[in-house]
């Protein structure tokens, strides 16, 4: 890892700059949390896009939950590792710091972390799937492992559904929102993401419109790889602990 770019960027990293950080599945990958796509990433051969459908989830509950439960009991036993630990250093250092996150983990949250907009929901809540009158909107549920499979709604007795956004599934508007206006920002990073899943891998690129300085994190290339100012080729719990501030 180049000394010069750590300095290069660092040099970037002042009190006044926006900061924004959008994180994916890699930053949590030294926690123990397994990715997405590449070596580790699939469950009993199904690839996530076969199961993070609500298609996949009305034809068959039982099995969608089943993995959840797995991912779910996974988390529960894994902590935030140093890569997790300077970026909650750098929400209180930094005031106008923001970060983007597409994990479902919770762990920048277990970190500390200041502002954090989850753009695909949380793996430990859940909401009514026939969405009936009575129950909220989304509840936290941490049961881990779960009671049964799949559960129920308290309120209806139908089905309940993991509190994520599926393939196919708008995100939230207002998290939506936030995350492109933090897109416009001075110092952009991209860290630990494949840069496939859109509207997320978007961000980089309407940072870049803005003219922010890019930065990309990720041992292995991507599709923003080719656009950024500066690429570390390295696990994000290295590179980031690395950064000496001025
Ligand atoms: C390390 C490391 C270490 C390893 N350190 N790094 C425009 C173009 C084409 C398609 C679309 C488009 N707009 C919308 C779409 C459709 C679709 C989409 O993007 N499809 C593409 C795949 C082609 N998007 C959607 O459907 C989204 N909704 C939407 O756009 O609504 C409007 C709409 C509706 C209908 C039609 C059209 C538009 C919703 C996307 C929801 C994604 N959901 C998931 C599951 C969440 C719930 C759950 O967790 O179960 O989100 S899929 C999965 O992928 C999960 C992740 O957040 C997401 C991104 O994955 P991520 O984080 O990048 O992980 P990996 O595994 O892919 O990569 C890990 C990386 O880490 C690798 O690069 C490693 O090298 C690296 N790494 N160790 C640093 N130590
Ligand atoms: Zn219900």
């Amino acid at each position: 890892m180049g000394r010069a770019s750590l300095e290069q960027l660092a040099q970037r990293l002042t009190r006044d700059a926006r900061i924004t950080v959008l994180t994916g599945a890699g930053v949590s990958a030294a926690s123990g949390v397994p990715t997405f796509r590449g070596a580790g990433g699939l469950w009993k051969q199904f690839a996530p896009e076969t199961l993070a459908t609500p298609q996949a989830f009305a034809r068959d509950p039982a099995l969608v939950w089943e993995w959840y439960d797995w991912r779910r009991q996974t988390i529960a036993a894994c902590a935030p590792n140093a890569a997790h630990r300077v970026l909650a250093n750098w929400s209180r250092r930094f005031p106008s710091f923001q970060l983007i996150t597409q994990n479902v983990d919770g762990l920048h949250e277990r970190a500390g972390t200041e502002r954090v907009l989850r753009l695909h929901g949380s793996i430990w809540e859940v909401s009514c799937w026939q969405r009936c009158a009575a129950a909220p909107a989304r509840w936290r549920n941490e049961d881990a492992p779960l009671q049964r499979i799949p559960p129920t709604c308290p309120h209806c007795g139908g089905l309940v559904r993991p509190g994520v956004v599926w393939f196919g599934e708008g995100l939230d508007p207002d998290v939506l929102d936030a995350a492109q206006a933090a897109s416009d920002c001075d110092v952009f990073l991209t860290v630990g993401t494949s840069s496939v899943v859109y509207p997320a891998a978007s961000f980089f690129e309407e940072a870049r419109r803005h003219g922010a300085f890019t930065v990309e994190v990720n041992p292995e290339a991507t599709p923003a790889s080719a656009m950024a100012d500066l690429v570390f080729r390295a696990p994000a719990e290295v590179v980031l602990p690395e950064l000496k501030l001025p």
